[in-house]
C-alpha cells in the first residue's frame, strides 16, 4: 500500500487575524486573541507529528501546486475569485464572505495552493502514483459556495477536486464523505442536481451553518437520493459513529459504487474540540477510514483521497490525523497519547436516540441512484 501526502509550509501562513471566533471589537466584547480559533498551528502540530513520529518514512511526498483560474472556475464564480484576488493584494486582507472569515495578505495564493494540492492528490491517486492519499491543506473549503466563502472557507478544495476528477481525469461517479463536524454545505450545495456525484455528510445536528445539513435535504432534480445527511445528535461519540459508518456510510457507498472516493476529513467530532460538542477519538476516526477503504476497494479500485477540513484542538487534532493516515497507509508508528483522558469517558456507547436518527437516514439508501450496466467497468 502507497500513500500519498502533502503538506506546505505555506499553510501554515495562512493568517486568521487578531481575533478570537469574531474579529476583534471592543464595542462588542470582542477581545483579540493570540490565537485565533483557526489558526493554523493546529494542522502544523499535525504535520509535525506525522513527520516526528517517523509515519512520514512511510508514505509518499506529493508535491502542492496552485490551482489554475480555470479550475477554480469549475466551482466558483469570475467575480467571486476576482475578489479573492483583489483583497489579498490589500495591506490588510479581506473576508470570505461571512465576516468571520478575515484573511490577511496573500491569501489567495496559500487558497489557490490548497485547492491545487487537493487536485494534485487526486491526479496522484488517479493516476496510480500512490494507491490512496491525504492532502493536508489549509484553509479549510467545504462551507465554500460558488459565489462566497463562509466558515473560514475560501475555495471548496474537495468540489474543485471532484470536478478536476470527472472533467479532466475522465473518472466518472465520485463520491464525497464528508466527516467534518460541521455539514458540507458546499458540495451539497454543488452537485445538489448532479447525480453522478454522492454527497454524504455526517455532522453535528444544526451546529453550522445554521439549519444546513437537514435530514431532509436530500438533493433535487436529477440528483434527488445522491445527497444524504446524517445529522447526528449532540454527544454523539465512537460508539454512535462506528454506528454510523457501519450502517450508512458503508452501505451507501455499496449501493453508489463510486469510481473514486473524496473525503472531507474535518477533525473536529474530536472529544476536545472548541467548535462542536461531539465525543470522537481515533477509535472512531480509525473505523471511519476503513469504512471508507473498503467501499473505495469494492468499487474505486482503492482510489479514495483524503482532503483536510477543521478541527480546533492543537492538542488532539494532530493524533486524530496520525491515525487516520497511519490506518490509510497500513502501518502503526505511535499510539494516541491523548486516548487515556478521552477514550474512558462516559457517552461512547451507542445510545438509543444516535441509534434511531441513524437507522432513519438508513431507510433514504434504497433512493441512492446506482451505477447502470452500461456504466459499469
Ligand atoms: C465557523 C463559525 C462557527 C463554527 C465554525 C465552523 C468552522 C468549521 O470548522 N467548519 O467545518
Ligand atoms: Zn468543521
Amino acid at each position: 500500500m502507497t500513500t500519498g501526502y502533502l503538506w506546505d509550509e505555506l499553510f501554515g501562513w495562512h493568517d486568521t487575524g487578531s481575533g478570537s471566533l469574531f474579529p476583534a471589537d471592543p464595542d462588542a466584547g470582542h477581545q483579540p486573541l493570540g490565537h485565533h480559533v483557526a489558526h493554523p498551528d493546529t494542522k502544523r502540530r499535525m504535520h509535525e507529528l506525522i513527520c516526528v513520529s517517523g509515519l512520514v518514512d512511510h508514505l509518499t511526498r506529493i508535491t502542492p501546486r496552485t490551482a489554475t483560474d480555470e479550475e477554480l472556475l469549475r466551482v466558483h464564480t469570475p467575480a467571486y475569485v476576482d475578489r479573492i484576488r483583489h483583497e489579498s493584494t490589500l495591506p490588510k486582507g479581506g473576508d470570505a464572505g461571512d465576516g468571520i472569515s478575515p484573511f490577511g495578505k496573500g491569501a489567495f495564493r496559500i487558497a489557490a495552493l490548497g485547492a491545487g494540492s487537493a487536485i494534485a492528490m487526486t491526479e496522484a491517486v488517479g493516476a496510480g502514483t500512490v494507491d490512496n492519499g491525504y492532502a493536508l491543506v489549509n484553509p479549510a473549503g467545504h462551507h465554500a459556495l460558488p459565489d462566497t466563502g463562509l466558515g473560514f472557507c475560501i475555495f471548496n478544495n474537495v468540489a474543485i477536486a471532484a470536478r478536476h476528477a470527472q472533467q479532466a481525469l475522465g473518472i466518472e461517479r465520485v463520491a464525497i464523505v464528508d466527516w467534518d463536524v460541521h455539514h458540507g454545505n458546499g458540495a451539497q450545495a454543488v452537485f445538489a442536481d448532479d447525480p453522478s456525484v454522492l454527497t454524504l455528510s455526517i455532522h453535528q445536528d444544526n451546529c453550522f451553518p445554521p439549519n444546513s445539513g437537514l435530514l431532509e435535504q436530500r438533493g433535487t432534480g436529477d440528483g434527488w437520493g445522491a445527497d444524504v445527511n446524517v445529522p447526528m445528535p449532540v454527544g454523539s461519540g465512537d460508539g454512535a459513529y462506528q454506528y454510523a459508518a457501519r450502517t450508512v456510510i458503508g452501505p451507501a457507498l455499496e449501493a453508489f459504487a463510486p469510481d473514486l472516493i473524496l473525503v472531507a476529513s474535518g477533525f473536529d467530532p474530536n472529544a476536545m474540540d472548541p467548535l462542536a460538542r461531539q465525543l470522537v477519538t481515533t477509535r472512531g476516526f480509525t473505523t471511519l477510514t476503513q469504512t471508507v477503504m473498503q467501499a473505495a476497494d469494492r468499487s474505486a479500485g482503492g482510489r479514495l483521497v483524503m482532503v483536510q477540513e477543521g478541527g480546533y484542538s492543537p492538542v488532539y487534532v494532530p493524533f486524530c490525523g496520525l491515525a487516520t493516515i497511519e490506518t490509510l497507509a497500513g502501518v502503526h508508528v505511535m499510539e494516541d497519547g491523548i486516548l487515556p483522558v478521552v477514550g474512558g469517558m462516559g457517552g461512547h456507547a451507542l445510545e438509543p436516540h444516535q441509534q434511531a436518527l441513524v437507522d432513519r437516514v438508513a431507510t433514504f439508501l434504497p433512493d441512492i441512484p446506482r451505477r447502470t450496466v452500461a456504466a459499469s467497468h
